[in-house]
């Protein structure tokens, strides 16, 4: 693990946006000499609450692929730097989707655990966020579960997690590192896992289709950087936008491959492509996410409204005199993408930091 010292030129880049956003903080020229005089003699430094809290949020706030950034102002963050271990990471992740979920509304709320100190790497979940629903390998090469988190089930399995109950929705343990210590398996719960069944409004055979989905997406495999500072273990989660769960984890043929069997209960001619039976299969799995989640008072969004709520964070970003770099393949929603105001034009694609990175993706 790389653990390279705090770039002093990051550090003061952003110690001058937090005294620029943040006049009452005092003054900038007594910190930026404190921080820089600690890299120099340490490798890195430590943020006040009050510059974490910030950072966090502004992560959110540059976060190019998001589109729930309006609310990045009530971002909860909760600041857990003093915690390292395999043990003290499980609980805290757990603590984290207990307060985050709450009975249904859910909170975006951040745990950032420690920071990566030269030579002193942080903690590390592998589990790209914190609830993963197994994908067991059959013997002929398919997936049983979630195809995507195939290996990270190898990986439990076989640092010794025999919990499943073998279902198709099996919650995977966290898989947790500290430092370079080894990594090793911490179940969660599993009353801190809320999850919703899938039902339609107007098919009651769906039901027996047995889906279901997690409330909460708490993304685990991150990495938070703030002024030149790495927190390699700083999961987050705010809440989903029903296309991600009825378009993409349930529709995606490399996913659970959903919209044949939709389609066929729907009665859709699928002799042809021209049929759009897998547009209109793909629709009723939406409508059954979003009513789903609503009927169980679990807070989910559309993708029309996320895109006009979208937008409007846009606007008050430019007026308040900030770019709001955005990444338009990520930002137009898998369905209906022309149907919702976010399509029809493009966006400032700057790289800005406070960020958070995906490890392995370069810079
Ligand atoms: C990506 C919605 C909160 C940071 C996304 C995506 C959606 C989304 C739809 C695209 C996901 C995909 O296509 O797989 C929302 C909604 C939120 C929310 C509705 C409700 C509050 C947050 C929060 C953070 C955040 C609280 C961080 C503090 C990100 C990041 C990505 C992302 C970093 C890119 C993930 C990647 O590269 O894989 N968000 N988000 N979002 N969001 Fe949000
Ligand atoms: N598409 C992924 C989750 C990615 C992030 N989406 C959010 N983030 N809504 C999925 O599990 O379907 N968030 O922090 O709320």
């Amino acid at each position: 693990v790389e653990t390279p010292p705090a770039d002093p030129a990051e550090a003061e880049a952003f110690l001058r946006l937090y005294h620029a956003e943040n006049p009452a903080a005092g003054p900038l020229r007594t910190r930026l000499r404190e921080v820089l005089r600690s890299i120099a003699r340490t490798g890195t430094y430590t943020h006040t609450p009050d510059e974490l809290v910030y950072g966090a949020r502004v992560a959110w706030r540059n976060s190019a692929r998001c589109i729930g950034r309006l609310y990045w102002r009530a971002l909860r963050v909760r600041d857990l730097r003093d915690v390292g271990s395999v043990e003290g990471v499980a609980v805290g992740c757990v603590e984290h989707l207990r307060e985050a979920t709450g009975d249904g509304r859910i909170r975006p709320t951040i745990t950032v655990f420690a920071p990566d100190r030269p030579g002193r790497p942080g903690p590390r979940v592998l589990n790209e966020q914190l609830i993963r629903y197994a994908g067991y390998r059959r013997a002929d090469g398919s997936v049983y579960g979630d195809p995507r988190n195939a290996d990270l089930t190898d990986l439990a399995r076989g640092l010794g997690w025999t919990g499943g109950a073998g279902t198709r929705f099996d919650v995977l343990p966290l898989v947790v590192r500290a430092g370079d210590g080894p990594p090793r398996v911490c179940a969660i719960p599993g009353d801190a896992v809320l999850e919703v069944p899938l039902r339609h409004p107007d098919h009651p055979w769906f039901a027996s289709l047995g889906l279901r989905w997690h409330a909460v997406p708490a993304i685990s495999g991150m990495r938070l950087e703030i002024g030149g500072v790495r927190y390699p273990c700083a999961p987050f989660n705010g809440w989903y936008m029903g296309t991600e769960i009825g378009a993409r984890n349930l529709g995606d043929a490399d996913r659970y491959d959903m919209v044949p069997a939709v389609a066929a209960r729907l009665g859709l001619d699928t002799s042809h492509d021209r049929t759009l039976w897998r547009d209109r299969a793909l629709v009723e799995l939406n409508v059954a996410v979003l009513a789903s989640f609503a009927a169980a008072g679990v807070t989910i969004t559309d993708h029309h409204t996320e895109s006009r709520r979208f937008l409007a964070h846009l606007e008050r970003e430019e007026r308040a005199g900030r770019i709001c770099p955005a990444d338009w393949s990520w930002i137009v929603p898998p369905i209906s993408g022309s149907a919702t105001p976010v399509f029809h034009r493009y966006y400032d694609e700057a790289r800005l930091t406070p960020a958070f990175v995906q490890p392995g993706a370069g810079v």
